[in-house]
């Protein structure tokens, strides 16, 4: 099966006991058993439930052939499970450039727990080598990243790990499944905010995990049940809704995204323009190479003026929502440096590039031009 038929159709059969053809919301906490030891598969909503299995499978489905997901509250949540196979002592190299919330949980829980974080350039894999310590046991990456859309070669640092013993987890929320696929580039795990284009509405937070290991499989499994941050099943089926049409809206946001970022290159007031899709980018190549031929729906660029410039940018705005988040049907535009990545102290903040005049756009299925009317009457 190919990648849209499966958003459609896997872990989504008719409901055998109607024959509703679309998955139902299986509210039910609890599942009646036959005897003891003796059920359908399920017992109490928080170990399985129907609905979210459902998710699990199709999403799993995406990424890789014989992987297997688990479904979480939010993205975070799914983060926080992923870190629970750390121990007091144990090591992490991170690429510097994290979504805001996944560093403050590095840093603000993990760290006083007694594990340590590296972080290095996630462009360059041999700086994830040098950072290696004999007790490494993840390495966390973000492809493209959050927000200044660098890349990260999977399979050139999904080699190092594997030859240190560590687990490369990629963190897919921008590219989603449609455009990388980290687990046949050789990365061991794959994480998602579904809140973002998963569910693609901007209406359902959730996070994800996906991997073919079973070791990783069971030890997350265990810990979901365990500290239970798991889906509901209303959100489970939303964002099962959204997934159907996961192929069909990243053509539109890739298409616009394109088209935002060709307008904003040849804008005076645009100093910077970062899309991995403009051959201007750096590693334009190794996007060609790992996403697909297409770059997603995420544009970032400086504005000279810093925040005041900025600042009245986005107040000009009117179809582009000013808002955080990303990855739904509707543009968005975010000012990382006080929104998302505002948990990051400002002096790692200009280090690692995110400047007092960055904009990053989520870039919305609406027409094109349209957008670019939006910007092109905002930037004055
Ligand atoms: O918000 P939540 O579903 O918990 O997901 C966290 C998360 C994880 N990974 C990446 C790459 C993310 O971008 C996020 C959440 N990001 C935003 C809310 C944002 O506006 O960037």
């Amino acid at each position: 099966m190919k990648f849209s038929t499966k958003a459609i159709h896997v872990g989504q059969s008719a409901d055998p006991a109607t024959g509703a053809t679309v998955i139902p919301i299986h509210l039910s906490t609890t599942f009646t058993q036959e005897g003891i030891g003796v059920h359908r598969g399920f017992e109490y909503q928080r170990s399985g439930n129907p609905t979210r299995a459902a998710l699990e499978e199709c999403l799993a489905s995406l990424e890789a052939d014989g992987a297997r997901g688990l479904a979480f509250a939010s993205g975070l949540a799914a983060t926080a499970t992923a870190l629970s196979i750390l121990k007091p002592g144990d090591h992490v190299v991170a690429g510097e450039d994290l979504y805001g919330g996944t560093y403050r949980l590095f840093e603000k829980v993990w760290r006083p727990l007694g594990v340590s974080f590296a972080y290095v350039d996630g462009r360059d894999p041999s700086a994830f080598h040098a950072a290696l310590t004999s007790r490494t046991r993840l390495v966390w990456l973000e492809t493209p990243t959050n927000p200044l859309l660098r890349l990260a070669d999977i399979a050139a640092i999904g080699e190092i790990a594997a030859a240190a013993g560590a687990w490369l987890i990629v963190d897919n929320t921008f590219a989603t499944p449609y455009l990388q696929r980290p687990l046949e580039l050789g990365a061991h795990a794959v994480l998602h905010s579904t809140t973002k284009y998963i569910g693609g509405h901007s209406d359902v937070v959730g996070g994800a995990l996906v991997t073919r290991e079973a070791d990783l499989y069971d030890a997350w499994k265990f810990h979901q049940n365990a500290a239970g941050g798991v889906l509901g099943p209303f959100e489970a089926w939303l964002t099962l809704r959204g997934l159907k049409t996961l192929a069909l809206r990243m053509e539109g946001h890739c298409r616009n995204a394109l088209h935002v970022a060709e307008y904003l290159q040849g804008h005076a007031r645009a100093s910077k323009v970062i899309y991995p899709g403009l051959s201007s980018h750096p590693q334009h190549e190794l996007a060609r190479r790992q996403m697909s031929g297409r770059f997603g729906g995420m544009v970032t660029f400086e504005m000279e003026g810093g925040i005041a410039a900025v600042n009245s940018f986005v107040k000009r705005l009117n179809l582009f929502s000013f808002a955080e988040s990303l990855g739904g049907v509707e543009s968005l535009a975010c000012y990382p440096d006080a929104m998302t990545h505002g948990s990051i102290p400002e002096a790692e903040r200009r280090r690692r590039g995110i400047s007092e005049g960055l904009v990053r756009l989520s870039v919305g299925i609406e027409n094109g031009e349209d957008l670019v009317a939006d910007l092109e009457q905002a930037l004055g």
